[in-house]
């Protein structure tokens, strides 16, 4: 261990076994057909514009606002837009210098510090690709991204929520023969790995051009994540066209202006946080986001009470823990208009008690990172906003909804429930080199499966009744059921899992681990099975939530394991124990 203070050897490299040059990026993305671009061109959605335009664009209208207010590793900070692109340039300058290029891969693994705001204009400054991470991921997912994007660096910071972000890095970093930096947002006098360089030591006198600057608006702009429905989570390349056209009708649609302060309660990397419209769609209308350290309501009402926020996005456990704790707050929370709840379905009980309890509208958020985007708009009726998930951002988002059961995939009568699939100016068209998954998730003709199931009513808006996919969104975080499977599975007394999803009051769902142990050994207790998952270092969201250890799992006609059968019988357990 060195301290970072005292080691200016700014050229340091974490050392990896084998050292590996990244592929370009454009050979794993499945690219929008000419004409459908040329289409999208034509209506204006795509206008050409990049992240560093997005950047210039609000520096020159809004130079002297503030952009940015949060906490970090040093203290509380509060930069101009002046201030964050002049930061933003200078930390460009300085990962330049260290080797990251146009087109490398860097993994942002940040919480909710300022400094995360810095990190991802210097990479879009320097045309580095920002692959989003989420605070709460663990070396397991953070190793997979970096080996699947070939990631150039990781951006983390040091010890937080209890955890050593930085020595988790520099070891995955060890591993992974494209890493070369590990970067971390640190105070000067934290202890870092060996080879970890301080963001502060990064940055430089801000150049005045860049990469960047001359970035292809049509080229992927960053890797954002899916919860996904296999295996680890899948990698979605968004094109700054595609990206910023959803961000600047976002920010149209939810009425953004210079006067919107925008409260970052859950994590700002998360698509919704980023775009929905998110700290992106206030960098486009010159308004303030405040980051929050935390989602809990004594942060959140504290920080906006004091920066007199206007808008929040929270999931519904969170929604439903905010309208508890503002009954018997002392803090002013008058400002506060619009209250966004999205990620997961958002009961109508729980859609009639916001507005009263926070005194704010309503937005419900239907999203993906994949792409589509539905909001009730603010000037729906209540029941519409009550009731209903909303409609897309765009005129030329096709949606399609389809009986799930039937191969050729036709459309259910109008107002029926089926599955949603969806095609459009700002949906992919294929997974970051996934090509054996695309094939099913995509159609042929490039509609997105996104694995819902959805009714549309009578004015056009979308219902969500449930899923096809084989994935869990607990509380708005998705979790594939085969991700932990396969971490049941690596356990030595473990022959079969199956991970399923049930009612939760609060979170809408929780995970339910069957395991079926080797026969005659003797079987691992519950608590341990959790332990194992754990310590395999994925994120705490995915441990689950109770283990059963079954002797067998029924099985579907054939010999699938069958996760309907399980969720039934647990159904019936549930029931039975009075548990429902
Ligand atoms: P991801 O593909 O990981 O970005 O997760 C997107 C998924 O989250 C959607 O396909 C839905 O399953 C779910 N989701 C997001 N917002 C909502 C919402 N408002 N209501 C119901 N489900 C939602
Ligand atoms: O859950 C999501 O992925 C999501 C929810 C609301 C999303 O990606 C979004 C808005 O953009």
């Amino acid at each position: 261990m060195t301290r970072s203070a005292a080691e200016p050897a700014l050229t340091s490299t974490v050392t990896s076994a084998v050292t590996r040059e990244p592929r370009p990026v454009a050979e794993g993305v499945v690219p929008y057909p000419p004409e459908a671009a040329e289409r999208y061109r034509a209506a204006g959605y795509w206008t050409g514009q990049t992240f560093a335009d997005l950047l210039d664009g609000a520096v020159a209208r809004h130079g002297d606002r503030t952009a940015v207010v949060g906490t970090g590793p040093s203290g509380e900070q509060r930069w101009t837009y002046a201030e964050l692109d002049a930061r933003a340039r200078g930390l460009a300058a300085g990962l330049a210098e260290q080797g990251v290029a146009p087109g490398d891969r860097v993994v942002v693994w940040l919480p909710n510090v300022p400094e995360y705001v810095e990190v991802v204009f210097a990479l879009f400054r320097l045309g580095a690709l920002p692959v989003f991470a989420l605070p709460a991921h663990r070396a397991s997912e953070i190793r997979y991204f970096a080996e699947h994007a070939e990631a150039r660096a990781i951006v983390t910071v040091g010890r937080h929520d209890r955890f050593d972000h930085a020595a988790a890095a520099a070891q995955i970093a060890a591993g992974v023969p494209t890493v070369r930096h590990v970067v971390v947002a640190a105070s000067a006098d934290t202890e870092l790995p060996g080879g970890a360089l301080t963001l502060s030591s990064l940055r430089r006198t801000p150049p005045d051009t860049l990469p960047g600057d001359d970035a292809d608006p049509a080229s992927v702009a960053f890797l954002q994540l899916s919860g996904g429905t296999t295996g680890l989570p899948k990698l979605i390349p968004r094109t700054h066209d595609d990206y910023l056209y959803s961000v600047r009708a976002s920010a149209e649609i939810c009425g953004l202006s210079p006067a919107t302060v925008y409260l970052a309660a859950l994590p700002a990397s998360h698509n919704f946080t980023m775009s929905s419209p998110g700290l992106l769609g206030v960098v486009h209308a010159g308004g303030t986001t405040v980051l929050a350290p935390s989602p809990d309501p004594d942060t959140c009402f504290r920080l906006i009470e004091a920066e007199r926020v206007t808008l929040a996005a929270v999931v519904p456990p969170l929604a439903a823990a905010w309208v508890q704790a503002a009954e018997r707050t002392p803090r002013d929370l008058s400002s506060l208009e619009v209250l966004q709840v999205g990620g997961a379905k958002c009961a109508p009980e729980l859609a009639r008690k916001i507005p009263p309890a926070l005194g704010a509208r309503l937005q419900q958020v239907f999203g993906m990172a994949e792409g589509l985007v539905n909001y009730t708009r603010l000037d729906d009726p209540e029941d519409v906003v009550r009731e209903t998930q909303g409609r897309p951002i765009s005129p030329d988002d096709e949606i399609r909804v389809v009986d799930p059961d039937d191969a050729g995939e036709r459309e259910v009568a109008p107002g029926e429930v089926g599955a949603l699939l969806t095609r459009g100016p700002y949906t992919i068209r294929g997974y970051y080199r996934a090509d054996e998954h695309n094939a099913s998730a995509f159609t042929e003709d490039g509609f997105y499966r996104t694995g819902d199931l959805v009714r549309i009513t009578d004015h056009g808006d979308v219902v969500v009744s449930g899923r096809v996919k084989e994935q869990i969104n607990r509380g708005g975080e998705k979790i594939a059921a085969e991700e932990v499977e396969n971490h049941l599975l690596a356990h030595p007394d473990v022959v079969d899992a199956a991970v399923v999803g049930v009612p939760d009051d609060f979170l809408g769902e929780r995970t339910h681990a069957f395991v079926v142990p080797v026969p005659e050994r003797e079987a691992p207790t519950p608590a341990a099975l959790r332990r194992f998952v754990r310590d395999r270092g994925v994120a705490a969201y995915k441990v689950p939530d109770t283990v059963e250890v079954v002797e067998a799992f029924p099985v579907t006609g054939v010999g699938k394991t069958s996760r309907r059968a399980l969720r039934t019988a647990l159904a019936e357990h549930l029931t039975a124990e009075g548990n429902p």
